[in-house]
C-alpha cells in the first residue's frame, strides 16, 4: 500500500512520490507541523493551500489531551481535524526528551511526568504504535531513545543501541498494512556510529527512515555532514526524512545531501512571532522600518498576508491583533511550499545545483 518512486536525481538531490493510500506525497516535501490535531492559527484549507501533501500529528501531545482514545471515538485524527490527505505522527520519543519531566529510562519503557497536569505515563514502543493506530495516522514513526548532545561516546552508543532494539519491538507490534512504520537513526554526530545505526535499520523492513537527534544544538555544518554521512547507507529505494529540520537554508543543503522529507515548526512558530521568510532573507515585521512600508512581505506571493503592506502586518503585531500570526503563519508555510514546488521543478530540470545556489546566495549564504 505504499511505494516510493524515485523519478530524478540531480547533484545529490532526489525527485521522488511516496504513494500512500490516503494520496501521494511529492518529495522533496515538506510537512507543516500539527502538534495537537491543528496547525496553528490555520484552518485546514488554508494549510492545504500552502501546496503541503502531508501534515505531522504528534503522539505524546495527543496522549495526553485529549487522549488517544478520545481521539478514536471522535473517528481519528483525520476525520477530528479535517484533513483527508496523509498524516504523520511522531512516536512520542522526542517530546518526552524535551518536554516531558522524563523519570527514567529502562529496556522496557521511557517513564515521564505529563506536562500538564504532572500524571506519571510509562510509554513504551507497543504503547506508541498503539497510540498511533488509535490517532489512524497514515505513517507511524518509531519510539526512539533520544539524547541531549553533546554526550559521552557511552551515552550515545546505549541510546542507539536501545532505539534499534524499541525499533524492532516497534516493527513487531505495527501490524496494520495501512499504516507504513518509519524508523529513526540516531548516533549523535559520530559518523562511524550513524553509519552502524543506518545500515542496522536498514536491514529491517521499514517503509521509510528518518534522520532523527540533529537540530539539537550543533552548527549546520555538523548537522549537514551527518545527514550526509546517513543518508549514504539508508536504501535508496525509500523515503528519507530528516525530523525536526529547518530554516529554509537547512532543506536545501539537505536535500542536495538526499535528504526528501523535513517537518519544523520555524515557518509557523517565527510567523506568530512576526517573522517571514522572504528570497533575501528573513523581515521581522515589528520593526519600526516598516511603519509606514506599502510593499507586500513578497511580491507576487499568493498568500492571505501580502494582499496587505508591511505597514498594516506590523500594526497587527504591535497591537497584538491575532491575524497577525494567522497571516504571517501561512505566508511562512506558502514559502516553503513554493520553495519545494520550485526545488522539485530544478530537479527535474536536471539544474539542482545551480538553482540551490541562487537561493542559498539570496539568502546571504554560500552552497556548502
Ligand atoms: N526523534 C523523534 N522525533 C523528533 C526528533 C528525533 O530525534 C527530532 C530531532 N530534532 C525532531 N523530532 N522521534
Ligand atoms: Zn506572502
Amino acid at each position: 500500500m505504499f511505494r516510493f518512486d524515485l523519478q530524478h536525481e540531480c547533484d545529490g538531490a532526489r525527485r521522488g512520490v511516496f504513494h500512500t493510500p490516503r494520496g501521494d506525497v511529492q518529495t522533496p516535501g515538506f510537512m507543516p507541523v500539527g502538534t495537537v490535531g491543528t496547525v496553528k492559527g490555520l484552518t485546514i484549507d488554508q494549510v492545504a493551500a500552502t501546496g503541503a501533501d502531508m501534515i505531522l500529528g504528534n503522539t505524546y501531545h495527543l496522549r495526553l489531551r485529549p487522549g488517544h482514545e478520545t481521539v478514536a471515538r471522535l473517528g481519528g485524527l483525520h476525520k477530528m481535524c479535517g484533513w483527508d490527505g496523509p498524516m504523520l505522527t511522531d512516536s512520542g520519543g522526542f517530546q518526552v526528551f524535551s518536554l516531558g519531566a522524563l523519570n527514567r529510562v529502562t529496556e522496557h519503557a521511557a517513564t515521564f511526568r505529563s506536562h500538564l497536569d504532572g500524571a506519571v505515563i510509562e510509554l513504551t514502543p507497543e504503547h506508541s504504535i498503539e497510540i498511533q493506530q488509535a490517532l489512524g495516522s497514515d505513517v507511524a514513526m518509531v519510539l526512539d531513545h533520544v539524547i541531549a548532545l553533546p554526550a559521552p561516546a557511552a551515552e550515545v552508543e546505549d541510546a542507539l543501541a536501545r532505539s534499534i532494539r524499541w525499533a524492532k519491538r516497534c516493527r513487531d507490534a505495527a501490524d496494520r498494512p495501512e499504516q507504513a512504520l518509519f524508523a529513526i537513526v540516531q548516533g549523535g554526530l559520530d559518523p562511524v556510529l550513524r553509519r552502524q545505526c543506518a545500515g542496522e535499520l536498514a536491514s529491517m523492513p521499514f517503509e521509510g527512515y528518518a534522520v532523527g537527534g540533529l537540530s539539537v544544538g550543533e552548527t549546520p555544518e555538523e548537522m549537514y555532514a551527518t545527514a550526509a554521512v546517513t543518508t549514504e547507507v539508508l536504501p535508496a529505494d525509500k523515503p528519507r526524512y530528516l525530523m525536526g529540520v529547518g530554516t529554509p537554508r537547512d532543506l536545501i543543503e539537505n536535500i542536495s545531501r538526499g535528504i526528501d522529507l523535513f517537518d519544523c515548526v520555524m515557518p509557523t512558530r517565527n510567523g506568530r512571532n512576526a517573522l517571514a521568510f522572504t528570497d533575501e532573507g528573513p523581515l521581522k515585521l515589528r520593526n519600526a522600518v516598516h511603519r509606514e512600508d506599502l510593499r507586500p512581505v513578497m511580491e507576487d506571493c499568493p498568500c492571505l498576508a501580502c494582499r496587505h503592506s508591511r505597514g498594516y502586518l506590523r500594526h497587527l503585531f504591535n497591537a497584538n491583533e491575532m491575524l497577525g500570526p494567522i497571516l504571517l503563519s501561512h505566508h511562512n508555510l506558502m514559502y516553503y511550499g513554493r520553495l519545494m514546488r520550485e526545488t522539485r521543478a530544478a530537479i527535474e530540470a536536471g539544474q539542482f545545483a545551480e538553482f540551490a545556489a541562487r537561493k542559498l546566495r539570496g539568502w546571504g549564504y554560500e552552497p556548502m
